[in-house]
């Protein structure tokens, strides 16, 4: 007779998996308001602008857990939600949201690690969230949600209270520059892509905002100081030095101390510390703000 072998079972992913550049976390209600722990959500967001994605296959291992099923497609630039309770979730924020389904185990309230593998065990995700000191207040049991705005998940600038109560889960956060870089219509020298990174107003003159400022502690230790526009998800604002004012390097031999946060306009001021005192003799230094585009 004839011998058969067992039916192998294999399930094959189509198209275009998600990986690092293509999926992240873009926001994430870990502590909502209240005792109750049932209104929390993670919102994903396909980065592409081009290509569906396929998550089937890929789970969270750490912190909660819940693995995507197959054919889980997200188009370019669209969201979808993962939920602590369904039904509680439904009942306060309407039905009709990408909801895919709802997790085992809670986000913690004083922050944890999370971590999405794909099928293969590879790491899409992973990045560790904080309750603690620079990170978002409103965030931590106050109402808003955690929003990501930028790619260090790791760092607490990267993140900022949601503009709106309980969060907008399934819609879009952050801004994104529109318009010239380089143009100055309110005629204030400073330009349009610098105020946009800054918070200033490219339709009022505004000299503040865009120039970082410099101060000396009690101790003698130099201090920075900037503004972030922190609805801004699309810039990259780096501070760096010359003693010659031809080659500019990141600036160095400083620590961010503070990120004072203003939810109501969007903004924050961002505070660096020299980490040795000035020294007398020094030579001179000078500093400035580059804004770019991520
Ligand atoms: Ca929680
Ligand atoms: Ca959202
Ligand atoms: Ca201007
Ligand atoms: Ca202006």
């Amino acid at each position: 007779g004839t011998e058969w072998s067992a039916i192998n079972q294999a399930t094959f992913l189509a198209g275009n998996l998600a990986e690092p550049s293509n999926l992240t976390v873009s926001e994430l209600m870990y502590n909502p308001p209240g005792p109750s722990e049932n209104l929390e959500f993670i919102e994903l967001v396909n980065l592409s602008g081009t290509e569906t994605i396929e998550l089937g296959g890929s789970a969270f291992s750490t912190g909660i857990q819940f693995s995507f099923p197959i054919n889980t497609l997200l188009p370019p630039g669209a969201r979808l939600l993962l939920v602590s309770d369904e039904e509680a979730f439904a009942s306060r924020y309407g039905e009709g949201l990408p909801v895919v389904g709802q997790y085992d185990g809670l986000l913690d309230n004083g922050g944890e690690q999370i971590v999405i593998l794909d099928a293969a065990g590879n790491v899409i995700l992973d990045f560790t969230y904080d309750d603690g000191r620079q990170w978002p207040a409103g965030a931590d049991g106050g109402g808003r949600s955690l929003v990501n705005r930028g790619p260090d998940m790791n760092d607490a600038l990267s993140w900022r209270d949601s503009d709106l109560l309980m969060g907008s889960p399934g819609e879009r956060d952050n801004s994104e520059f529109s318009g010239i870089p380089s143009a100055d219509d309110d005629g204030d020298g400073i330009q349009a892509l610098l105020e946009y990174a800054t918070g200033g107003n490219e339709l009022s003159p505004d000299s503040i905002w865009a120039s970082p400022s410099i101060s000396q502690s009690s101790d003698g230790h130099l201090e920075i100081l900037m503004n972030v526009n922190m609805r801004a998800s699309d810039i990259d604002l780096t501070l760096e030095k010359t003693l010659d004012l031809q080659s500019w390097e990141p600036l160095s031999g400083f620590k961010r101390i503070a990120i004072e946060r203003d939810p109501s306009q969007g903004s924050a001021r961002v505070i660096y510390r020299a980490t040795s005192p000035t020294t007398q003799g020094a030579s001179t230094q000078f500093l400035r703000l580059r804004a770019s585009r991520r």
